[in-house]
Formats: structure tokens, sequence, C-alpha cells
């Protein structure tokens, strides 16, 4: 039997190179062969078959048995030899096949070249929406909803495009798990080969992500499939970006394992990226409204005379009570920062800022970290208990530091760097009529001021 199995993979070859057409062959019967399994040349019909027509637009099913030049299929193979930095013959060589075998993205390689873009496809809005419409039962729900948050923020970091979730209705993005045939007409096929795949900007399912649930997706290991990964891929098909053949790009549709903490979204596809849409802008018009009554500000603190008051990932300088607050990233004066700050106060006795995130505490000098930090909460003086400081002020009367956490406070000697005795209190006993969590605090003449 295994002569049999050797006489079609030379039969096979033979006229694949001559590009004589092979469907025919497709009919052999397999059955009898004992070694199909050791013989991977058996399964390469159907592979070949699927993957040409899935990635590389093969319409050729049938067609006269001579023909002249190099078949369809063969363009096909040498396409994808090109695409992947691969020998160009036209024939299938074992890298060829091995290549066409690596669990993959399921949009087609369509162009040839560094990043590309589906001809111009792009979201006319910056604003745009997505909705998570099921889950996957290979993780948490909370872990499903960070993967995808975070893979988008990818996207958003490095453009002025900005992602709101809802929760009902029809979003731009809509994001789904299913298997087989999930109501597209691109049934997924099972375990490995393709993990997912996406549609270009536009109407309906235009922009929406389809996960591949016989994958086994996972969160935070290389378990399986990462879903950050994966999804960071394919949202970039969501936003207009075709396939990359740089092997380093985020968009070569081949899977490969990165740590999802360390993950900085390689040059290539921000330059496509960046090709579509613009660069991220001074003042996204996602950006919280300063005088919006309702915005609860992050941490508030003064800085040689300006006061500053944060925000997700912006801050707002404001020179003087009458002049308009001046927008800033974060991330644009202290890459180090993280958004979403805790607290913040000016420190006069240093003349630095002190910035809080969970544990951790940063000291500002100007533009620059001092050096040493960021110190856990713990070198403050304040108790191993103490998870996060809600917000700190600056009583320049007494001299004191006050930490706000939760419905207590602490007092903090500048000089003496460390905590006061007696505390802590509750907020309410030393600030009578405080009632409501502190969230952000600054003490301007005398009275706590927000940004309008
Ligand atoms: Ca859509
Ligand atoms: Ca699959
Ligand atoms: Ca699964
Ligand atoms: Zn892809
Ligand atoms: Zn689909």
């Amino acid at each position: 039997m295994f002569s049999v199995c050797r006489v079609f993979i030379t039969f096979y070859k033979q006229n694949y190179n001559q590009g004589t057409d092979v469907n025919m062959l497709l009919h052999l019967d397999w059955s009898g062969c004992k070694f199909k399994r050791k013989c991977f040349l058996s399964e390469i019909p159907g592979l070949i078959k699927t993957y040409l027509k899935s990635f590389y637009n093969l319409t050729e099913e049938t067609g006269p048995s001579v023909r002249r030049g190099p078949s369809q299929r063969s363009r096909k193979v040498s396409e994808m030899q090109k695409f992947f930095g691969l020998k160009v013959t036209g024939s299938l060589d074992t890298e060829t096949v091995t290549m066409m075998k690596k669990p993959r993205c399921g949009v087609p390689d369509v162009h040839l070249g560094r990043f590309s873009t589906f001809d111009n496809l792009k979201w006319q809005t910056n604003q745009l929406t997505y909705r998570i419409e099921n889950y996957t039962p290979d993780m948490s729900e909370a872990e499903v909803d960070d993967s995808l948050e975070r893979a988008l923020q990818v996207w958003a970091k490095v453009s002025p495009l900005r992602f709101t979730r809802i929760y009902s209705g029809t979003a731009d993005i809509m994001i789904s798990f299913g298997s087989r045939d999930h109501g597209d007409f691109y049934p997924f096929d099972g375990p490995d080969g393709t993990l997912a795949h996406a549609f270009a900007p536009g109407a309906n399912i235009g922009g929406d992500a389809h996960f591949d649930d016989d994958e086994d997706f996972s969160f935070s290991s290389n378990r399986g499939y990462n879903l950050f990964l994966v999804a960071a891929h394919e949202l970039g098909h969501s936003l207009g970006l075709s396939h990359s053949n740089d092997p380093g790009a985020l968009m070569y549709p081949i899977y490969s394992y990165t740590d999802p903490r360390t993950f900085s979204l390689p040059r290539d596809d921000i330059n496509g990226i960046q090709s579509i849409y613009d660069k991220p802008g001074p003042t996204p018009p996602s950006t919280p409204d300063a005088c919006d009554p309702t915005l609860v500000l992050d941490a508030v603190a003064t800085l040689r005379g300006e006061k500053m008051f944060f925000k997700g990932r912006f801050f707002w300088r404001s020179y003087s009570q009458n002049s308009q607050p001046e927008l800033n990233i974060i991330k644009t004066f202290w890459p180090e920062i993280p958004d979403n700050v805790d607290a913040a106060y000016e420190s006069l006795l240093s003349d630095n800022v002190i910035i809080f995130k969970d544990r951790q505490v940063w000291a500002l000098s100007g533009y620059d970290v001092v050096p040493g930090y960021p110190k856990n909460l713990q070198n403050l003086g304040l108790p191993n208990t103490v998870k996060k400081v809600d917000a700190a002020l600056y009583d320049e009367d007494s001299g004191k530091t006050l930490f706000f956490v939760g419905e207590y406070y602490y007092s903090y000697d500048e000089e003496k760097k460390k905590m006061d005795r007696g505390f802590p209190k509750r907020v309410d006993e030393g600030f009578p009529g405080m009632t409501s969590k502190v969230t952000a605090a600054l003490q301007v003449q005398g009275e706590c001021d927000r940004a309008c």
C-alpha cells in the first residue's frame, strides 16, 4: 500500500509541476493506505485547495486538463511563497506545506509588501463602538473583557480612534465566538488552522470580529492561543489593516506567542494604522470635558503655582483662575507614570509632585521622575493594609499632608517623613459634612476646588 502512496505523490508532483489539472486525483481512495498518517503529502490536496481558496482567492475548481503556462493554482502557490518570503517555485515543497499548516488568521493575504490596507476602507469616524456578543468557556468573562479592551487599546494608543463598549443593539465592531458554521459564509475549521477572522470597516458585518471557539483561548499564558494577541491582530483588520509580510508585525498572518504583559505594537503596524488614520492628536475628541460637572477627577495637585487635574490618560494644567485649562496626555510628560492615577499632591518641602497608583508612589521633579521611584506605599509609613490612596492633600497651614483611604485619613509629616500619631481618623470626624468618598482633593485658599 505504501507504494500506492508513493506512486500517487510522484504522479501528483509531476502533474502539479507541469501545471496539469490534478483535481481528478483528489478522488483517489486513500482508505487502504496504512501509512496515510505518516504520509503527509496525502493531506495536501484538501489542504492546499482550502488554503489557496481561503487566503489567495483561488477560484479555479475544474478546467481543461491541459493548459498553457502555469495553472492558476501554481500561480497562487507562487504568490503565497512570495508573501512568506519562501523560495518561489510554484510547486509544493515541504517548506511551503509546513507554512500552510501553521495556525493563522482567516483573512486572505491579498496584498504584497509591508503593512497593507484594504484599498482605503476606513471608518469615517474616530468614535467607534464595540459589543461583546458572547463568551468562550475557555476563560472567565472578566478575562475576555480585559483581553478585548486591551487589544483595542493597542490601536487607540497610536491613533485618534476611541472605543466605547455598548451592551445592547448593534455596535460598529460586533465581537463573537463561534465554531464551524457561525452565520457568515466563512465557516471555521475546527481546532488549529484558522483561529479567527475579521471584516474590513463597513456597514453590517464590516468591522466585526469572529473567534473560532474550537481553539483553546488563554488569558495570560501561552496555553492554546492567547486571546489578547489574536484579538489585537483581528481588530487591526476591523480598523482597515490587511496582512503584512513582515514576520515581526502584529498583522503577519501567522500566530506567534509573545508575552502580552510586555507587548508593544511593532513599528510596521504603527505605520500601517497611521497611514489610514492620523497620529493620536493632542486633544482627542473623546477627551473628558474639563467643565463637565459630572466629571469625577482621579487626582488634583498643584505644581509651582499651576494646578493639575488628572483624569484617565490625561491631565489639565491651569495657570490662573481665568484661563482655559490646557489638556495634556500624562505619558507625553512622564512615560513611566500609569494612566488613571489614584492621587497626587505637591510636596513643597521637596518641590516634587507625588503621584499614587495602587501600592506605588512616584515623585516628579518637573518633567523627570526622581531616581529611586516608584516606591512602595509602606515607605511613607502607611500600614501594609492600605492597598491604595484615594486622595492626597497638602495643608499649607499645618504643613501636614493628608492621605485619604476609604472612610479614613492619615496625617503625614513631610519633615520627619513619617505618619503622625493618632491616625487614621474617620473622614467625617475631621471634615464634618463630607460624607461621600473623597476622590480628589486640593486645598486652594482654604477650600476644595474643582477644575471649573
Ligand atoms: Ca459591523
Ligand atoms: Ca480553527
Ligand atoms: Ca474554545
Ligand atoms: Zn489577519
Ligand atoms: Zn465569521
